[in-house]
């Protein structure tokens, strides 16, 4: 006789989801549904949508060979709820069980809509994370800031990753010094891992194509992987061939080359095909075996150790409001130049195109591309937060927001970041080669020609001067503007208003 659900969620991809440890494979039946609730939420990239589908449906098959009975139900079955609480609901009508247990959904929604579902639900801790949601509690107990440095060392502690007795390996913490290299001419940069659809993943992207084909993005040509099998073959070839040189390259933007020497991983481990404890000991191991240097393996093992699992804590750390903050009362809204309408500035366009192609882009393309000109230029972090959401492959909730309306947007008023993310085209002019195929002058300060960061850094520093101007941290920035002639000052804010009118216009800016 049935008695429970088991329901997995389309990113609880994992063999040992403490669900699925929780159940009796001999009476309890697993619970997958594709539905129209959770693919329509936002407007994903199509390819996000194809990625979950197929990856859950592969997923499916994994759990029924390992002897689990399941339902499953696909997006265009006649039978379909719409919602994973429908879907629940008509499940235990079929089979006569009365309660429910899932692992915790990584999204306050899905949590909310869970917690009051007219059917017993229990949610059981998610412990496919190096660092509990407790753990992080009690390490922010009683802090003033919470710096995801101070956290990123006491994990190094635990875990013992990159740890030589009670001292970091190669004697320092953090190797971001050795770090952060410019792109130069001649790189040799690897191609990534692509894997061609089966009849499987073909049937999904037709599905795809008739429902979300409008949706922003190119589907094709997809070529994700959808399986573990896949997603530690696509770490396998990272740790071969870009972890060596991830530190000193990881900054860096060119134009044609969205992936450089990133891993690509990010998908996989938020589908929870890969486990990040896994991940940070295959880049330790490398480091051990002698084949990547410590400052490629330290600054990889931080992205992962330190900030994955220290953002997670943030999203649930600071509660479902957390989405909504705006405390520099941003609202203007997001160009149209985000949905690939025409833009003159090239590393915007660049940075674009690429995710409307792949649903991916870098870390410093999404802060310091997109998530800049957003936060320069003041836009509603709202509609910044939903656009992250909804473009990139690897787009959920616990890690896109603290990402975006904290690091990204300073919309938390800097629980995350101690200063604003912000920067003029000379941060970009030195780490990519953008510039040179742009209209504007990155060397230009002001005037018609002059890049708009140039233009747009001074007049947001100057509009949340109250706000800054006591920063350390921001100090000598003020200095530097108040040490210009005003009469300079004057021209560059005034260039900025303008430029910030023509794009409310709806000129091609
Ligand atoms: P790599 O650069 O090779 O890094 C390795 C891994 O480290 C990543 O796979 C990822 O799991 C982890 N990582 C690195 N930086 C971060 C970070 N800041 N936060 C959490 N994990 C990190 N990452 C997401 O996974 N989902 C998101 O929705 C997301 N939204 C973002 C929004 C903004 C505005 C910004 C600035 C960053 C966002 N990130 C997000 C973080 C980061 O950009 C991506 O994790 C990374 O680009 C994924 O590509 P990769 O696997 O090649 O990463
Ligand atoms: C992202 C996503 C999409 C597009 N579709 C589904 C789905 O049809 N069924 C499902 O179970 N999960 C899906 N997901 C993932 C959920 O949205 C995710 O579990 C929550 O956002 C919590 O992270
Ligand atoms: Fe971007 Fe300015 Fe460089 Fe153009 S000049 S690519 S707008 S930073």
């Amino acid at each position: 006789m049935v008695s429970r659900l088991v329901l997995v969620l389309g990113d609880q991809l994992s063999l040992n989801l403490p669900s699925l440890r929780a159940a009796d494979k001999a009476r309890d039946v697993v619970v997958m549904a594709e539905v129209a609730q959770e693919a329509e939420y936002v407007r994903h990239h199509p390819k996000k949508i194809a990625l979950v589908f197929a990856a859950m449906r592969k997923f499916a098959r994994a759990l029924e060979k390992d002897g689990w009975t399941l339902r499953y139900t696909p997006l265009d079955d006649p039978e379909n709820a719409g919602s994973i609480v429908g879907e629940l609901l008509r499940r235990a009508e079929e089979t006569g069980a009365g309660e429910v247990i899932v692992t915790e959904p990584g999204e306050w929604r899905l949590i909310n809509k869970l917690t009051h579902a007219p059917i017993p639900t229990r949610l059981l801790p998610d412990d496919r994370f190096i660092a509990s949601r407790k753990r992080f509690e009690d390490w922010a107990e009683g802090r003033k800031a919470l710096r995801m440095e101070y956290f990123y060392r006491e994990m190094r502690r635990e875990t013992g990753l990159l740890m030589e007795g009670d001292d970091p390996a190669g004697g320092k913490w953090n190797f971001d010094h050795d770090n952060r290299k410019p792109p130069k001419e001649g790189l040799d940069i690897p191609d990534p891992l692509t894997f061609a659809p089966d009849a499987e993943v073909e049937a999904v992207l037709e599905l795809v194509a008739a429902r979300y084909g409008d949706n922003f993005g190119d589907l094709h040509p997809f070529d994700f992987a959808t399986t573990r099998a896949e997603a530690l073959q696509v770490l396998g070839h990272f740790i071969a061939h870009a972890l060596p040189r991830f530190g000193d390259y990881q900054d860096a933007m060119l134009e044609g080359q969205p992936y450089l020497f990133h891993a690509l991983i990010s998908p996989y481990l938020n589908l929870g095909l890969l486990d990040p404890m896994e991940v940070c000991r295959a880049a330790e191991e490398a480091w051990q075996a002698g084949d990547v240097p410590i400052n490629a393996a330290e600054g990889f093992i931080r992205q992962i150790l330190g900030w994955r699992e220290y953002v997670r804590g943030i999203y649930f750390l600071e509660g479902p409001d957390y989405v909504a903050r705006n405390v520099l009362r941003h609202d203007r809204d997001l160009p149209a130049f985000y949905w690939g309408a025409a833009t003159q500035m090239n590393c915007l366009r660049q940075a674009v195109g690429q995710t409307q192609k792949h649903a991916y882009a870098h870390h410093i393309q999404r802060l310091m591309v997109t998530g800049n000109f957003a936060l320069l230029a003041g836009v509603d972090p709202h509609q910044v937060h939903e656009w992250y959401l909804e473009v990139y492959a690897d787009a959920y909730e616990w890690v896109e927001a603290p990402n975006t309306v904290g690091m990204s947007q300073f919309a938390d008023g800097g629980v995350i970041a101690s200063k604003p993310y912000v920067s003029s085209g000379a941060y970009i002019n030195r780490m990519s080669d953008y510039c040179k195929g742009c209209s504007y002058s990155v060397s230009t300060k002001a005037g018609p020609k002059a890049c708009p960061f140039n233009l747009l850094y001074w007049h947001f520093l100057d509009r949340h001067r109250e706000r800054f101007q006591g920063n350390m941290r921001m100090k000598n920035i003020y200095a530097t503007w108040d040490r210009m002639d005003a009469d300079r000052r004057e021209a560059v804010l005034r260039d900025a208003d303008r430029w910030l009118q023509r794009l409310d216009a709806g000129e091609t800016v």
